[in-house]
């Protein structure tokens, strides 16, 4: 199978030239003024929640792939301005850290096949320099939408979905009937796993990272029809791990970023949203979550909110 079926769906699945030949933002693309406007009517209480995990040394990196977890420290911790002991004051401070070390969004420059990235561009356009094309820089402007909430967990009466688990197109409707939510044109979808919970509550790094539960390959093309704009979870693959096909690694990045260019989310802690959504029964907010605009990288970190 391998490479094949992934040939395979990207014929159906391909936004390559959906957004005119030049474009960088992929599916971003599908976040309308009329689709803010209609996550900005999700605002009623007034809530404000964080979906990011600290950026810190206690991080979840193990170092796989050459990702640590972030090196902070202080240039300064009470500098002084002026002649005056009791006057001005000032700390300052450093950090060193790989841009996909903790919750992060992918660029459409992630990724490639074939010699290309998403929308054609060359994959040699991205050098020692960084990404000319697809940069992460590209979705500044954004991504703010309506984000649905999918509590796969809380769908299959687990705490957790099990490492290797695939999640299916199957899945994601019984948990938009569950919640009676839909995924619509421009939507960011959240899909919840409970797999955070291997690190923050089991302080299990390696198992955190090594496997976990995700979207199986079926579901790029349910992600498709439905115009999803970006998709984020909990774990730090958005995918299953083991792969379905163990000869054919991480194939919904490929086709998500690379031919649909869909912009992923990773590490996105989505438990205290979570236990909201269940309170209260509402499991679309207002979703708040641009990048940093770090020229020509290929992935950016964040501190995405949800306010409903
Ligand atoms: C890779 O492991 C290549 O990517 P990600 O961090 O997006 O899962």
């Amino acid at each position: 199978m391998g490479m094949e079926r992934v040939h395979a769906i990207a014929k159906q699945v391909s936004n390559w030239g959906r957004w005119g030949a030049e474009d960088e933002r992929g599916t971003v693309n599908f976040i309308t003024p009329d689709v803010v406007r209609r996550a900005a009517a999700c605002v009623k209480r007034g809530q404000v929640f964080s979906l990011g995990l600290s950026f810190g040394a206690e991080g979840p990196q193990i170092g796989q792939g050459g990702r640590v977890n972030p090196v902070h420290f202080m240039t300064a911790v009470a500098g002084q301005l002026g002649p005056d002991p009791d006057g001005f004051r000032y700390a300052d401070d450093i950090i060193v850290m790989p841009l996909q070390c903790a919750t992060q969004w992918d660029s459409l420059a992630h990724v490639h096949y074939g010699g290309q990235l998403y929308n054609g561009f060359p994959a040699a356009s991205i050098t020692a320099a960084g990404a000319a094309r697809n940069a992460i820089e590209k979705q500044a402007a954004g991504i703010v939408s309506r984000g649905i909430l999918l509590d796969l967990a809380r769908a299959a009466g687990v705490e957790r979905l099990p490492p290797g688990r695939a999640i299916s197109p199957r899945d994601l409707e019984d948990a938009e009937r569950m919640q009676k939510v839909h995924a619509d044109s421009g939507d960011v979808l959240l899909i919840r796993t409970g797999h955070l919970d291997v690190f923050k509550r089991d302080g299990d790094r390696v198992g955190y990272m090594r496997q976990m539960p995700g979207l199986g390959i079926d579901c790029v093309e349910w992600l498709h029809s439905r115009q999803v704009a970006a998709v984020a979870t909990d774990t730090n693959a958005v995918e299953v791990i083991p792969f379905e096909d163990q000869s054919l690694p991480l194939p919904v990045h490929l086709l998500c970023i690379r031919d649909m260019g869909l912009t992923l989310g990773e590490m996105f802690d989505l438990d205290e949203l979570a236990a909201d959504c269940a309170r209260d029964g509402v499991w679309e907010c207002f979703f708040s979550a641009p990048p940093l605009k770090v020229s020509g990288a290929v992935g950016s970190p964040l501190n995405p909110l949800a306010v409903k």
